[in-house]
């Protein structure tokens, strides 16, 4: 789980395993879309991974919500750094 701060941008990132196709990514898009300050959601299938923007000005993800949405659309959050 890392966060990049760009042109205002904070993008957070994290692993995911356990999604083996569009339902699968649909619904932790899904879930991420309800966190407080989620302006946009990637989820990648085939790289298993998803990754957040929140825009200037609002406060940072907090990585354990992250998870925990993750965690609620039935999957399963990799938090270890490679
Ligand atoms: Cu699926």
């Amino acid at each position: 789980m890392f966060n990049t701060k760009q042109n205002d941008l904070t993008t957070t990132a994290l692993h995911v395993s356990g999604m083996t196709c569009s339902h699968c990514v649909s619904a932790v898009t899904a879930e991420l879309s309800k966190l407080v300050g989620a302006e946009s959601v990637d989820v990648q299938l085939v790289a298993g991974g998803v990754s957040l923007v929140t825009v200037a000005g609002t406060a940072p993800l907090d990585p354990a919500a992250v998870a925990a949405a993750i965690d609620e659309a039935g999957y399963e959050p990799v938090t270890e750094p490679e």
